[in-house]
């Protein structure tokens, strides 16, 4: 990603919209100053209702075996990622990104060719107030208020499970951390977490923090419950679509990004598969997770 080193392969970008690929290329910019700002995506030509899109089937088994190509072979460049690699991914975050910067002539020939968008868009957000109530000021344990079931999903030091509110019925996800064998590096990256997430409640686009329990060496993050799976596996589970659809994603994608980097959030690890779906009455919502990486920065140029 540094080194900003890609291509529009025809066999996948054939049938594609150039007003794609250039808002790709944009957001491909190495150099934070000159890269696409989130409200630069949303205003940017491909976002308009107005530009009449290509009508070309994409294949979604094409884009799935790509993805997990990709990863399959970083896994076997690096091996199965350990926690110390964990700590050195941190450790390359939270380095001085302006040294690497200034040693670069210019970004990637695609990207030279175009420059950051600087339009900015009146994308509202609008927020929404909730009656949940803390549990957690009672200082009584997590398994007091909540019933623990099936595993979501597991990485790290965290673990994901359903698990449902006692007194509501209400069902959430609860994502445990075990800091038992946590560097001080990732104590400080599980406070910036917590740090981000309740920071950004109410965002229309972003899962939601409903409750923090520490106790002793586990942390529960008590978080709004998403039960369609990831954008991964949805796009897996379609046999085609449209730019058209991958525009509605976009807006809601650029819309939560923006939200965050209006509060100086960086998510810093954005993926199809932190992108998590809600089915309600046959309409999908996509909420953007995992702050696991997130960081409040101080400068604007570091978003
Ligand atoms: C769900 C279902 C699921 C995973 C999650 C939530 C995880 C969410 C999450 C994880 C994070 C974070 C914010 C949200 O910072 O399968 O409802 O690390």
């Amino acid at each position: 990603t540094r080194n900003g080193h890609y291509q529009f392969f025809p066999q996948r970008w054939k049938g594609i919209s150039q007003a794609a690929k250039d808002l790709v290329a944009k957001c491909l910019t190495v150099s934070p100053i000159r890269r696409i700002s989130s409200e630069g995506a949303l205003a940017h030509e491909w976002m308009g209702e107005g530009l009449t899109l290509p009508k070309t089937l994409i294949s979604a088994k094409s884009l799935a075996s790509t993805y997990y190509e990709t990863k399959k072979q970083r896994h076997e460049k690096y091996g199965q990622r350990s926690d110390e690699d964990q700590g050195n991914r941190l450790k390359e975050l939270n380095d001085d990104f302006t040294v690497f910067l200034e040693e670069r002539v210019c970004d990637s020939i695609v990207s030279a060719v175009t420059g950051a968008g600087r339009t900015v868009c009146g994308a509202s957000v609008s927020s929404y107030q909730t009656k949940f109530k803390e549990d957690s000021p009672t200082g009584l344990p997590f398994a007091h208020f909540y019933a623990k079931e099936a595993q979501l999903g597991k990485g790290g030091f965290a673990t994901v499970y359903r698990c449902r509110h006692k007194s509501s019925g209400m069902y959430y996800a609860v994502k445990e951390v075990d800091t038992t064998n946590c560097r001080p590096i990732e104590i400080t990256t599980l406070r910036e977490e917590v740090t981000a997430l309740k920071y950004l409640r109410g965002a229309p686009n972003i899962i939601r923090l409903y409750d923090v329990f520490i106790e002793g060496n586990i942390t529960y993050l008590v978080l709004e419950e998403m039960r369609g799976g990831t954008l991964m596996h949805r796009i897996i589970a379609k046999e085609v679509y449209t730019e058209r659809e991958a525009r509605e994603v976009c807006r809601t994608l650029f819309s939560a990004v923006n939200y965050c980097h209006k509060r100086n959030i960086a998510h810093r690890d954005i993926k199809l598969d932190n992108l998590l779906l809600h089915e309600e009455n046959n309409d999908a919502s996509i909420k953007l997770a995992d702050f696991g990486f997130a960081k409040k920065v101080k400068r604007e140029n570091s978003l």
